[in-house]
């Protein structure tokens, strides 16, 4: 089970006063409290936020505090979440509002919500807000709250492939119900896409006795998703441990991080029941070699044929006159990237001055299918270059029909550094590689072909270059 869970690290009082303790006080050890007097009204109200990260499919809000004071109805202590898209505490009627009788014993208040937590009670940058506030009674004089703890997690077990060390079983009698899946693919900005559309697949009746059954599920091509969701349902509800509201956790079963797209197959999902007798009950079960519940045939690992709203980017720079840019850089980062039918970079100039830095770079993991890839530069006169540098990194690149690099000038005087670097693990079936510099006023090979005396040592250093060639050859044939 994935249990991601943060504490607040902040808080503002918006009625009332700090009676005693800190923010700590609300992770460390239970029955160790920060608390908070009454204010105006003899109320106490106050927000605490915090930042969480990840994969956010179920979160769930827990608290447990109690009162200095009781009174018969008890006072009701209010548990609410920031809702980033309304701008407000949810109100009565969402799950992230809670209300609970609170006296002077600690009690617990759950929040939680189900999928599509990114940039509701959770904003972009993983921000989350809590507000709990107890309305007092001016009769009974200082009800004084005592927060034990504050906890904001995100919970989910792993879709692993592997058992874990114990099953566990869900909390309703599943014996004529239907029990499925829906599926979900986690997207890049941790928005939730579903695969299966709305309602459960892959279906059987939950049996009056213990056995497992089995039914299948034809999963399509998919695109690509960081990681993807499969939620056991019974009926129309969430299949879980204990009631969300009590504290309990959903059947939502979530990958690693697979970066891949899922691939059309035939999955089988098996279902293991038990039957209780005494009960006269069937649960759902999952988690071990006797409890098999799993899915065969999750098949992922297909390279998406698409890059998605990308439908033409074009970078486009054309001046006469360009004087005096300290700084140049064009990034571009992307884990994936494919089937680019063409990649223009162009930069066209007449004159061109005192560049002190321009940077080129590419990175990339993964990079297939690149039908052409042009990097053109073009000018007439072009001075000190103090520092040029190309970089291309890749841990995958293949399929590369054609891959070319020019660079033309006339007249290119006092570059003082020019480096060309290609790393690569893997690089297959480059069926072309041309590199191609044309010049007229670049002095070696003048000299070169000029003076009698350095071609005999140009024609004897071509002739060391082949009997170096000729040795590693053979050195190769022999290890073989
Ligand atoms: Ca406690
Ligand atoms: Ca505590």
């Amino acid at each position: 089970m994935n249990d991601n869970k943060t504490y607040p690290p902040s808080y503002n009082i918006v009625n009332g006063s700090l009676g005693g303790g800190s923010l700590t006080n609300l992770q460390v050890s239970d029955d160790v409290y920060m608390s908070f007097n009454k204010g105006a009204d003899n109320n106490v109200e106050v927000e605490f936020s915090g930042t969480i990260s990840g994969h956010l499919p179920f979160i769930q809000v827990t608290v447990e505090a109690h009162l200095s004071t009781s009174r018969t109805p008890p006072y009701v202590l209010e548990v609410s979440a920031w809702n980033f898209q309304t701008g407000a505490y949810e109100t009565s009627g969402s799950f992230m509002y809670k209300s609970v009788g609170i006296g002077t014993s600690d009690v617990n208040a759950y929040l939680f919500n189900l999928l599509g937590n990114k940039g509701k009670y959770v904003d972009a940058n993983g921000n989350w807000k809590i507000k709990l506030k107890v309305t007092g009674d001016a009769g009974l004089g200082n009800p004084a709250l005592y927060i034990d703890y504050i906890c904001f997690r995100s919970v989910s077990f792993q879709l692993g492939t592997s058992q874990t060390a114990g099953y566990l079983t869900n909390d309703l009698d599943v014996a004529g119900g239907s029990v499925g899946i829906r599926v979900w693919g986690i997207k890049a900005d941790e928005t939730e896409v579903e695969i299966t559309s709305g309602s459960s697949v892959a279906v059987v009746i939950g049996p009056s006795s213990t056995q497992t059954l089995s039914a299948t599920w034809n999963c399509p091509a998919t695109a690509q998703y960081v990681a993807f969701l499969v939620i056991v349902y019974l009926g129309t509800n969430v299949m879980r441990s204990a009631d969300l509201a009590s504290g309990g956790s959903p059947f939502i079963f979530m990958t690693e991080d697979l970066n891949s797209a899922l691939s059309g197959a035939t999955w089988t999902v098996y279902y293991a029941f038990y039957y209780n007798a005494n009960l006269d009950q069937t649960f759902f079960r999952f988690g071990t070699t006797t409890y098999n519940s799993r899915i065969a045939n999750f098949t992922w690992g297909a390279v998406s044929k698409a890059w998605h709203d990308v439908a033409s980017w074009s970078f486009q720079l054309l001046t006469r006159k360009w004087n005096n840019i300290s700084t140049f850089a064009l990034t571009l980062q992307t884990r994936n990237w494919q089937n680019i039918a063409s990649w223009t970079f162009n930069l066209i100039t007449k004159t061109w001055h005192e560049t002190a830095t321009w940077i080129f770079q590419l990175q990339t993991q993964k990079w297939h299918e690149i039908t052409s890839w042009i990097f053109e530069l073009a000018t007439k006169k072009w001075y000190e270059i103090g520092l040029w540098n190309f970089q291309t990194l890749t841990g995958k690149w293949n399929e590369i029909i054609q891959w070319m690099f020019q660079l033309g000038t006339k007249k290119w005087n006092n570059i003082a550094y020019w480096t060309w670097q290609t790393i690569t693990y893997g690089w297959h079936i480059i069926t072309q590689w041309t590199f191609t510099l044309i010049t007229q006023t670049i002095g070696f090979w003048r000299i070169a072909v000029g003076n009698p005396d350095i071609s005999i040592l140009f024609i004897f250093f071509v002739f060391f270059l082949v009997i170096i060639c000729l040795a590693f050859t053979l050195k190769k044939t022999k290890k073989r």
